[in-house]
């Protein structure tokens, strides 16, 4: 071996030192409070279906005294296989009954209490609703969950320690006995009157009277994966209104300030102005723009929905209400048919890129990956992505999605858009993003769009910029 090649050879293996110890980019770090695994499942759940249904329909009420016979719970033609037809067709991905409503009759064969299925003459005593939509949704790849109204107007126990035990050994039954559940909706209403056991007086209860952290403690043990949506849960929240839009800015952690914990709004609305059936409410069944002004405004603001569609008397779901929703899932495929694919995107630029990093360019935004995002050094609080067409585009709607798993931190976007004559001007702007902000998109051509956003608590953060284009 020569000289020279053993002072290259040393030279080769001095320089690969080099290259291999070169200090990789760090990826930024969590910021503030996070989602658990059971949130982030169910932050991608998005849209599923409530079912209000009990002896409430037949009496052609809201709220049940809780008075009725059981008897009254007579479904005549009762097919939960076409509800969760319906509810397939809308795009839903989950369902949740009204395993007990305030009336306090319960849906399945419960050992708990008499005011039950069992003692209707409904299919000889042994109907089990709870059973039948948890079976037909798990053979049609929807999750299931349940309502179990902490509000109990039959029940004599109520208002006594003696109704937490009952309460507590109905969650038992529903949580063992029908696969698993995705969530357990607490609620929150109590109007005070009702039957009580044929006492028909007010009853109220104090602050802590359902001691809802052990309650809850016994859902994760029976369900670990459950969301517990308030009244006494945490892991998801009410979003204040029954209306179907979601206030902003929508932050999902419950103290931006504290940064305490993560908990998501849930926007919950009925097809229908009353949550039961009620005939008259027949021609009041929303409007397909209606719903998708829903959509927009719950979904598009980072909120998950659940659109309530009750089941009329003869336990089917109305044709007027079931055709809408068949129309919808038609018309939400229709709106987001045709996204602007990565190839028509000439350049996508940011004015900043973590420590250079390819991991985390610009262009992370379009490779439509869960875990892979743009990402921004750590000083930096305000930052923009460009993304550069091929050839000018008439946009339509605009999606963006933050990787939550690191926490959320976009407080405000602008969007800009360049016209073909090279001038840019404001189209849009908004506050927070979070699991997805859907926004719709003045239609001139573009051909170049500009995202400013602000990250005020720590660096900015993006997984996805996806436009779509005027559907067909
Ligand atoms: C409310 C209840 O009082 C309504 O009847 C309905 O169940 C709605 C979803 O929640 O608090």
């Amino acid at each position: 071996m020569t000289h020279n090649f053993k002072a290259f050879l040393l030279l080769s293996v001095l320089l690969g030192m080099v290259a291999c110890t070169e200090t990789p980019v760090e990826a930024p770090a969590p910021f503030g409070a996070l989602p658990t695994e059971r949130q982030l499942a169910w932050q991608e759940m998005e849209f599923y279906a409530f079912v209000h249904f009990t002896t409430t329909t037949f009496r052609d009420v809201e709220w049940g005294y809780g008075d009725a016979d059981p008897d009254e719970f007579q479904p005549s033609r009762y097919d939960p296989a076409q509800w969760v037809e319906v509810m397939k067709a809308a795009g839903m991905k989950g369902v949740i009954l009204t395993a007990k409503h305030h009336d306090g009759f319960c849906l399945w064969p419960t050992k708990e209490t008499d005011y039950c299925i069992s003692n209707s003459s409904w299919r000889d005593g042994k109907g089990d609703v709870v059973g039948d939509l948890s079976r037909e949704a798990k053979k049609a790849g929807l999750k299931f969950g349940v309502y179990l109204s902490p509000w109990d107007r039959h029940d004599l126990r109520y208002s006594t320690p003696a109704y937490i035990d009952y309460y507590r050994a109905q969650l038992r039954e529903l949580l063992t006995q029908y696969g698993p559940i995705f969530e357990v909706w607490e609620d929150g209403a109590n109007g005070g009157d009702g039957y009580y056991g044929g006492r028909c007086e007010q009853r109220h209860i104090s602050g802590n009277y359902y001691d809802w952290e052990n309650t809850n403690a016994l859902i994760y043990e029976l369900q670990p994966n459950a969301i517990v949506r308030g009244g006494g849960g945490l892991d998801a929240r009410w979003c204040g209104n029954e209306s179907g839009w979601m206030p902003e800015p929508n932050w999902a952690v419950h103290d931006v300030e504290a940064q305490d914990y993560w908990n998501p709004a849930e926007v919950d609305v009925s097809i229908r102005p009353g949550w039961f059936y009620h005939e008259k409410e027949d021609g009041d069944v929303k409007s397909l723009e209606h719903l998708m002004k829903i959509y927009y405004e719950s979904i598009g603001r980072g909120a998950n929905l659940i659109l309530n569609i009750p089941p009329n008397k003869e336990g089917r779901i109305h044709p007027t209400d079931s055709t809408r929703l068949v129309e919808f899932g038609q018309a939400l495929k229709r709106e987001f048919s045709r996204p602007l694919s990565a190839s028509d995107i000439k350049r996508v630029e940011a004015s900043n890129e973590r420590g250079g990093a390819r991991r985390f360019a610009a262009a992370k935004v379009l490779d439509g990956q869960k875990d892979t995002y743009w990402a921004t050094d750590d000083s930096v609080r305000q930052a923009s992505i460009t993304l550069t067409f091929r050839q000018p585009q008439k946009l339509y709607t605009l999606s963006l999605r933050e990787p939550i798993q690191l926490g959320q931190r976009l407080s405000r976007y602008v969007v800009e858009g360049q016209q073909t004559d090279g001038q840019w001007t404001q189209i849009a702007e908004g506050t927070t993003i979070g699991p997805q902000r859907l926004q719709r998109l003045p239609q001139t051509e573009l051909q170049a769009v500009r995202l400013w956003v602000e990250s005020p608590f720590a660096c900015p953060l993006l997984r996805e910029v996806q436009f779509y284009l005027i559907p067909e």
